[in-house]
């Protein structure tokens, strides 16, 4: 007997009222960019790019798309009969990865320009974030709940301490050059971020890396991350900055 694993009224609601959120969020970052200085305008356009890709991806997935079932083989728990297996086939959203090795290079790159992160540790950091997504995506799709799957995820979960390192470690030291004001305004954003972030894997393992959770269940999860990671941080990002001219870019 196979298990569908599929969204329902629930997780298709979520999906629609995100990508409103999202679409709502990227009109008032855009019409506040206009009259941002110049020095400060990217931080703007960066922010933009990420809630406008995530309102296209979350598009994507409320109206049916962008989804697609993986079977694995899952043992049975009945003590009784040991060695018989039933596959469990889940809705995968490949559009979140999609999404993700977008945007999330470009949330590091915000911090980074904020922190004043040299090219160098920046680019490390964003090819780490792109190792650490991809890599998740490998795992999504991985064959049996074995090697292959934990495999993939394990590098992902290393390449996210990279990312930490390179971000949060580095960027702490770097920042304090710009003075009080911006340490101050990246240490509260990285603290956020470092939260986010760390739930991210968490839910995945629960969901769908373990198929423990239901996949509504797994949608409103993200959804409430993703609104607190893109619109909620953009916000701050943006509000703050302003009041702030050592945060200057100098590219
Ligand atoms: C995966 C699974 C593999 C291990 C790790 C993950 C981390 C994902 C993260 C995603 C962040 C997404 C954001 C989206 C924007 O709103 C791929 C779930 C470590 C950190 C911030």
């Amino acid at each position: 007997p196979t298990e569908f694993q599929s969204a329902g009224q629930a997780g298709f609601k979520a999906l629609w009222v995100v990508f409103v959120i999202m679409l709502i969020a990227s009109i008032v970052f855009t019409i506040r960019s206009w009259n941002v200085p110049v020095a400060r305008r990217l931080y703007h356009v960066i922010t933009t790019i990420i809630t406008l890709t995530a309102a296209l991806s979350y598009f994507a997935m409320a109206s049916g798309q962008a989804t697609s079932y993986h079977c694995i083989s899952v043992k049975d728990s009945h003590k009784h009969v040991p060695d018989t297996h039933h596959d469990v086939c889940r809705e995968v959203y490949w559009a979140r990865y999609v999404d993700w090795s977008i945007t999330t290079p470009l949330l590091l790159l915000d911090l980074c320009l904020l922190a004043g992160i040299d090219g160098a540790h920046t680019l490390m950091a964003i090819v780490a974030d792109l190792i650490m997504i991809l890599g998740g995506l490998f795992a999504a799709y991985g064959r049996e709940n074995t090697v292959q799957k934990w495999g993939w995820y394990a590098i992902a979960c290393i390449a996210y301490l990279f990312v930490v390192w390179h971000v949060a470690v580095h960027g702490a030291n770097m920042v304090r050059a710009k003075g009080d004001r911006v340490s101050k305004l990246f240490g509260g954003l990285a603290v956020l971020t470092l939260i986010l972030w760390t739930a991210y894997p968490i839910v995945w393992g629960v969901a769908d890396g373990a198929r423990r959770a239901s996949v509504d269940t797994e949608i409103i999860a993200y959804a409430i991350l993703d609104v607190l990671a893109k619109p909620v941080f953009g916000t701050w990002l943006l509000l703050s900055h302003r009041k702030i001219p050592e945060t200057n870019i100098d590219i």
